[in-house]
């Protein structure tokens, strides 16, 4: 797309400099562990070593003793207040401290409050805490038999581990369409639980006035003013009313999905501040942001594709036990417990599919968060990338033909899918033509059969993902109730220079940037002249957050709203100042100009002056804006990745040789930034599926608690990406853009574990879930005698 706008003013397709980078590589950005105030008190946390156990009793003697330490809080402490429970974003409930038993290893157990962090810490160490162990329930599967012990006890009516059935989809046309298939495949994928690792673990600052009545609380957090309303919900019985409230979000250090939820701490912070009318700060370590945050994924799929003979696909049919360690705090809209699983009918035109899953308790953190990925989308592509590469593999058909041979086609959008998604637009097709090409893929064909032949083992998987972003459309997307819309509101001085603010919250993605590039696009004010913040509920206006890049789809959208009802009201300046008629003037990027004479014109700066100094007589001065913007669907981003795999014989370590990744998130506004979001997103596809899984022992302790054992990949294990891109624009987005931010994320991981098990196929190998570690592999291998 060639830009519209000249490089001074840097709208839309100009790869803007991000105009936050100079205070992140000087070292001045401002994270909450860098705020500091006057009097501030420092909260350290008391954890379970027990998965499962009864709380007999807490001796805080030995803790009280230590000089600096003020207080010990317990549940008990909470419970005066009722705040030792909280609601989770699934309508579950949480526990902010236990009164009576633990429910997972490392959860927090009590609370300490000192004069200097390492003060609190000595004191956490000296609460003396009496635990009688109970069965810990660790395998979701074991925890639905009718022997399990049953785990949430503090419901009454609650007799099983089961927390809910969802399913969705024609059971009889799917179960048809199977009994008239000619091939079908089936397959059991694990999609393991996996940990959100931003370089800024979670925490907070919770200041309250006592004088003013005010709490204010600088938090990490996507969703500073859903935060906001549910912390009025939760508190509103001890006096803090909204209005009362301020979050603030300052700079993030990563979310990807880990920063959604509300975490006990931060509730913690605020109970102690309120009640010694101290600020007090909470800032988690690295283990225990590793052990008791909320975790990703922990799927276990069983998936069924039925189809002709001739590669035609029909009908699709999953079933899944989602784990959700001790209570559902998945961050999904609350209508969907299993998010937007099921667009897993992915890229291909299927005429039939049905999808169920159960939500189970076990003795774990709780789960659900979404891992850079909009709700349970990775484990919907992952399973329809798999499954559709098996039934390639099965016909004996190549799986670049096969997919081609079954993608929904351009002249099909808007597509209905057969689980009633409505895609707005793609061109499949096209994105995997450009990665074949581009990756040199029939030459890669002949490579590997020459290898083959030689013993050597080389693999080419593909991935065609079709991703889901923007919730959304209000009318089926809401969190407790509050509709999934998002904001923007903006402000142009007389000197023609404008603040705007918006309702989502960056984490990294350079929102100062790109939507200071909207606002340029559509009213021709340079991009440096337009200051974008988020994150603070007292000044900004509301919406849903940052995440399910969602972003560009709705806050987005409601920039360039906001910004075209003011190059409305700049026209009718524009044609009072220049004694013409409104329609008789033009619109270039910056000024307005009376049709035919150039000359005659006015800028858009000259315009805002004009708003303040010299407007039209009954019009209102000023020039500002607001929208709320409530999509009328969701975008549908996709891709075409391919990647080349060789495996190494002796220790069964696969080595990415090759990755070439196509995008299409329709009209990009920055293609500096679209391609450092990929780059993010693809390595945050490689870790889960190469390195990164978090388990458990049959007792509940975690296995991978530290980063000695739960291992990201560096620049070292990262491969050279190869990026490419497409473009079709969104129909219903007024930019015609989609979301990105987690593309890449959720389209990576089949594409590896195809090409590994395409390196593999011919020794019977027909599926390895992720991470495919050296150790598997080489299992592998030895079982089928190609290594000793
Ligand atoms: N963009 C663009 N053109 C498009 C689409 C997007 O220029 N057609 C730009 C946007 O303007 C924005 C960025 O790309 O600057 C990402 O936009 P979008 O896809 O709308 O996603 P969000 O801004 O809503 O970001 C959320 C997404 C999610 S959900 C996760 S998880 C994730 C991700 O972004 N977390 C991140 N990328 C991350 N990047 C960083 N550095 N840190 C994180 O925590
Ligand atoms: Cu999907 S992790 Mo992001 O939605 O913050």
């Amino acid at each position: 797309m060639t830009p519209k706008t000249p490089a001074e003013i840097g709208g839309m397709g100009h790869s803007v400099k991000r105009k936050e980078d100079p205070r992140f590589i000087r070292g001045q950005g401002t994270y909450v562990d860098d705020i500091v105030l006057p009097d501030m008190l420092y909260l350290d946390i008391v954890r379970s070593p027990y998965a499962h156990a009864t709380i007999k009793s807490i001796d805080t003697s030995k803790a009280l003793a230590i000089p600096g330490v003020l207080a010990v809080i317990t549940g008990k402490d909470l419970a005066q207040y009722n705040l030792h429970w909280m609601p989770t974003l699934m309508s579950d409930t949480q526990m902010v401290l236990p009164v009576d038993k633990v429910m997972y290893q490392a959860q927090e157990v009590a609370a300490v409050l000192a004069t200097e962090r390492y003060i609190a810490a000595d004191g956490a160490d000296a609460v003396e805490v009496d635990y009688d162990p109970l069965p810990v329930v660790v395998d979701p599967k074991k925890a639905l038999l009718p022997d399990a012990p049953v785990l949430r006890t503090d419901k009454p009516d609650k007799k099983d581990n089961h927390i809910w059935h969802w399913e969705w989809g024609d059971r009889a046309a799917t179960d048809q369409a199977f009994k008239e298939a000619e091939v079908t495949v089936k397959e059991d994928i694990y999609i393991p639980r996996i940990h959100v690792s931003s370089i800024e673990t979670c925490g907070c600052v919770a200041s309250f006035d006592k004088v003013k009545g005010k709490l204010t609380v600088w938090m990490t957090t996507q969703a500073p003013h859903a935060i906001r309303t549910v912390f009025a919900l939760v508190a509103g019985h001890v006096g803090l009313a909204e209005h009362k409230i301020q979050i603030i979000s300052p700079d993030i250090g990563g979310g990807f999905g880990g920063k959604v939820p509300v975490y006990p701490g931060y509730v913690i912070a605020v109970a102690a501040s309120v009640l010694t009318g101290k600020p007090v700060k909470w800032i988690e370590d690295r283990m225990e942001n590793i052990q008791a945050d909320s975790f990703a994924r922990d799927y276990h799929i069983t998936a069924e594709l039925a189809g002709k003979k001739d590669g035609q696909l029909t009908a699709l049919r999953i079933k899944t036990i989602a784990d959700h360690g001790y209570t559902d705090a998945a961050a999904n809209p609350s209508k969907f417990p299993a998010g937007l699983f099921h667009i897993c009918t992915g890229s291909y035109d299927l005429k039939a599919a049905h999808v169920e899953v159960d939500g189970v308790y076990t003795n774990k953190p709780p789960g659900g968060i979404a891992y850079r990925c909009s709700f349970r989308v990775t484990e919907a592509v992952h399973a329809i990338e798999r499954m559709a590469d098996l039934m390639a593999h099965e016909i004996g058909m190549d799986p670049a033909e096969f997919r081609i041979k079954n993608f929904i086609k351009p002249e099909q959008f808007p597509y209905k899918s057969a689980l009633g998604w409505e895609y707005d637009s793609g061109d499949y097709a096209g994105a995997l033509h450009k990665a074949m090409e581009k990756i040199g893929y029939a030459e890669l064909k002949k490579e590997q059969a020459e290898k083959r032949k030689r013993g050597e083992l080389m693999g080419i998987g593909i991935s065609s993902f079709t991703e889901i972003v923007g919730a959304g459309p209000s009318k089926h997307f809401d969190i407790l109730g509050l509709k999934m819309f998002d904001s923007a509101e903006i402000r142009i001085h007389p000197t023609g220079k404008a603040i705007a603010r918006f309702g989502t919250k960056s984490q990294g993605q350079g929102h100062e940037t790109t939507y200071a590039q909207i606002i340029a696009e559509e009213l021709g004010i340079p991009v440096d002249d337009i200051a974008v913040e988020e994150g603070d509920t007292d000044t900004a206006p509301y919406g849903l957050g940052t995440y399910a890049s969602r972003s560009t789809p709705t806050a987005g959208a409601a920039g360039a709203v906001a910004a075209r009802k003011i190059r409305d009201k700049a026209k009718k300046i524009a044609a009072y100042l220049l004694e013409a008629h409104e329609d008789d003037l033009e619109w270039e990027p910056g000024k307005f100009f009376v049709k035919g004479s150039p000359d005659r014109a006015k800028t858009i700066q000259e315009i805002s002056l004009a708003a303040y100094t010299n407007h039209p007589q009954g019009m209102e001065a000023g020039l500002e804006a607001v929208s709320y913007y409530d999509p009328p669907n969701l975008t549908y981003p996709f891709g075409s990745y391919i990647c080349v795999v060789d495996i190494d014989k002796g220790t069964g370590e696969v080595k990415v040789r090759r990755f070439v990744a196509v995008d299409d998130c329709g009209n990009i506004i920055n293609p500096m930034i679209v391609e450092g979001q990929i780059h993010g997103g693809l390595t945050m596809g490689l870790g889960p599926s190469l390195y990164e899984e978090i388990q458990y022992d049959e007792s509940g302790n975690i296995l991978q608690g530290s980063f000695m054992n739960y291992l990201l990949p560096t620049a070292v294990e990262t491969p050279n990406w190869e990026t490419d891109k497409t473009c079709t624009p969104s129909p219903h987005h007024p930019l015609g853009a989609k979301g990105v931010g987690e593309s890449a994320t959720v389209g990576a991981p089949a594409a590896i574990v195809n090409a590994v098990v395409d390196a593999l196929w011919h020794l019977g190998v027909r599926h390895i879930d992720i991470p495919i570690t050296p150790p598997k592999v080489w299992k592998l291998l030895r079982e089928n005698g190609v290594t000793e």
